[in-house]
């Protein structure tokens, strides 16, 4: 990653601790790991900082060169998320159709579990974390039953760590992670605001002992569940 996006990064990371919506402790994720921080995009929780979140993420994707032809959100934490990113892009004049998904079909009504405009052409799906890609994998088989092409992911922060996979004995770690998967394997652009390193080059930065054993629990947590 040249400087530049570095610092984009680096800014964004600063940004989300000031929020509180970067914290450090003991939290336990999705794929059940014990993680010494965690990113709760939810907390992104007022109009100033949903604005800058999305401003953010607009210029992670238009500096990425992204093409698509819609944005996705799902539900629930990536409906307003790409909700603030559709209107920050068409604020930048790059104007696309905008989709959500609901949890529940509704059985009345327009029925379905769609909203916004239908789901075609090369869709980028607009999330905040991706850790081990439960939630991606959900969101890419979607848009498939819809007739529409998964195309890309827009994430704020990207874990880095080990992805896992669903066997007769359970599930088990596997030596790459979620976005390396999604690129990789199937074959989607991803671009992330920010990334684990940039978290861990940030915490180098700060001065105080406080800082310095966050840092140190990131760093273990990395050596335990991270990739290269
Ligand atoms: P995967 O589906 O395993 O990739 O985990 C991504 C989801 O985990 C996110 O959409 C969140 O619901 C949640 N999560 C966070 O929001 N922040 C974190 O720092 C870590 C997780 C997590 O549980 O891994």
């Amino acid at each position: 990653k040249p400087a530049s996006d570095d610092a984009l990064a680096l800014e964004f990371v600063q940004f989300s601790v000031e929020s509180g919506v970067l914290r450090f402790g003991e939290f336990k994720t999705k794929a059940g790991r014990l993680s010494p921080y965690f990113f709760n995009a939810g907390l992104f929780d007022d109009g100033a900082k949903l604005g800058r979140l999305a401003a953010f993420y607009a210029r992670r994707i238009q500096a990425s060169g992204l093409e698509f032809d819609m944005i996705f959100g799902p539900a629930y934490k990536g409906i307003p998320l790409a909700a603030a990113v559709a209107i920050e892009l068409a604020r930048l004049g790059v104007n696309k159709p905008f989709a959500y998904n609901r949890k529940e079909a509704k059985d009345h009504g327009e029925g379905g579990s769609l909203v916004g405009a239908p789901l075609q052409g090369r869709v980028l799906i607009v999330d905040d974390v991706m850790s081990a890609g439960t939630a991606a994998r959900e969101s890419i088989a979607l848009i498939k039953a819809a007739g529409a092409i998964p195309h890309a992911v827009a994430i704020a922060l990207d874990r880095q760590e080990m992805a896992t996979e669903v066997t007769p004995d359970g599930v088990r770690d596997v030596p790459y992670s979620a976005v390396q998967y999604v690129r990789g394997q199937l074959g989607l652009q991803v671009c992330a605001i920010a990334q684990l390193s940039d978290l861990l080059h940030y915490l180098q930065q700060q001065v105080g002992g406080e800082m310095a054993e966050h840092r140190d629990r990131v760093q273990a947590y990395r050596d335990r569940y991270g990739v290269a």
